[in-house]
């Protein structure tokens, strides 16, 4: 989404807003905020909602081929989670004046991002584990931050969503432990869905901090708690143990403890990689986008009957009261 130019602000105004910020204080929907501030909150939050709007796809591909009732059971469950947490986002977003609609048209016609790592196939069952254990991992490590935002909405959607992908993370590390426990084409199959993963899951957290536009201004008005390379090293360091206690190991040559700083040190991240699967040129963006066109597209009787049922109840109302 691009960023227009902000009118100026009043400054006694920012004033005012930037010491209830510093005082820790949250800010509400009717309360005054700079243009510029609603305006990053749209944008992450509405990359959000998308986000969980999007990734029901990649695991709504496994719905069908579960290996068991427990397993397809589990798997439903969580796919609704995920769209439970996209209305959830979307509804905060309106909060801040803008419209449903105008959102998801964004998503439809390529203006709004919604995560990278979405981008990837699900090519056995094992993605189903890894994802669970990687993408809800790197997920609740960048919420849990996000459930202090400075905006309250989004804060408080952070604190039951948190809930929830914790759930989805045991069920993904769980089939990752039983497959690496199982036979060794089973065993060969989890640590080819963790090769695959593991890097994108790393650029989830987005560019370093260097490279990253938006976190200086994020994190001074307490959207942000903590830096996106923050976010990813503590990533890093409670994935690999996990990692290691169930035989698994991540494609990364240089990756070593720092018993000084305990830091699980790792290599280069491909940032052209990155590059390429936001600008619409990753493995399955083009699939992605055109699901949800579809999905809106044959979604349209749906609206059309609400519209057409909140319409004859406003006139009965009118009637009734005339
Ligand atoms: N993918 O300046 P920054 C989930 C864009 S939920 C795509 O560092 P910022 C649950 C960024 O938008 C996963 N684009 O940006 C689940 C910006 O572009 P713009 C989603 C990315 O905002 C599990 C540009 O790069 N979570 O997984 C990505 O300070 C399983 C420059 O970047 C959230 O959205 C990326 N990975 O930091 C569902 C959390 N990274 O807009 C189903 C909320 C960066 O200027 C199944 N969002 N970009 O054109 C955030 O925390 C932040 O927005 C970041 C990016 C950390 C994603």
């Amino acid at each position: 989404m691009s960023m227009t130019t902000a009118p100026a602000e009043d400054p006694t105004k920012l004033a005012e807003f930037e010491s209830r910020l510093n005082a820790g204080e949250t800010i509400e929907p009717k309360d005054w905020m700079p243009e510029k501030y609603r305006k990053q909150l749209i944008r992450m939050m509405s990359q959000h909602a998308h986000s969980e709007i999007v990734g029901m796809l990649p695991e709504g591909n496994w719905i069908t081929r579960a290996p068991s009732l427990r397993r397809k059971m589990v798997l439903l469950a969580k796919v609704q989670d995920e769209a439970g947490h996209g209305l959830y986002i979307y509804c905060g977003t309106e909060t801040l004046n803008v419209s449903r609609e105008e959102l998801v048209d964004q998503l439809l016609t390529g203006k709004a991002k919604y995560s990278s790592i979405f981008n990837y196939p699900t090519l056995t069952w094992a993605d189903i584990g890894v994802i669970g254990w990687f993408v809800d991992g790197a997920a609740i490590v960048n919420q849990t931050m996000l459930a202090k935002t400075s905006y309250g909405p989004y804060a408080r959607a952070m604190i039951r969503i948190c809930k929830e992908e914790n759930f989805h993370k045991r069920q993904g590390y769980e089939i990752c432990s039983v497959l690496s426990n199982g036979t060794p084409a089973q065993k060969a199959m989890v640590q080819d869905a963790v090769n695959r993963w593991w890097w994108p899951s790393l650029m989830m957290f987005g560019p370093s901090d260097a490279a990253s536009p938006n976190s200086a201004e994020l994190m001074r008005w307490r959207v942000k708690k903590e830096t996106n390379d923050a976010l990813r090293q503590r990533f890093v360091n409670l994935t690999i143990p996990q990692a290691l206690a169930i035989n698994l190991t991540v494609p990364d040559p240089g990756l070593r403890y720092d018993a000084e700083t305990e830091n699980w040190e790792f290599g280069a991240i491909d940032w052209s990689e990155f590059q390429q699967v936001i600008a619409g040129n990753g493995p399955c963006n083009r699939e992605r986008l055109a699901a949800r066109r579809k999905a809106h597209d044959d979604g349209a009787w749906v609206r059309e009957a609400a519209e057409a049922h909140a319409a004859r109840q406003a006139a009965k109302a009118q009637s009734s009261a005339a």
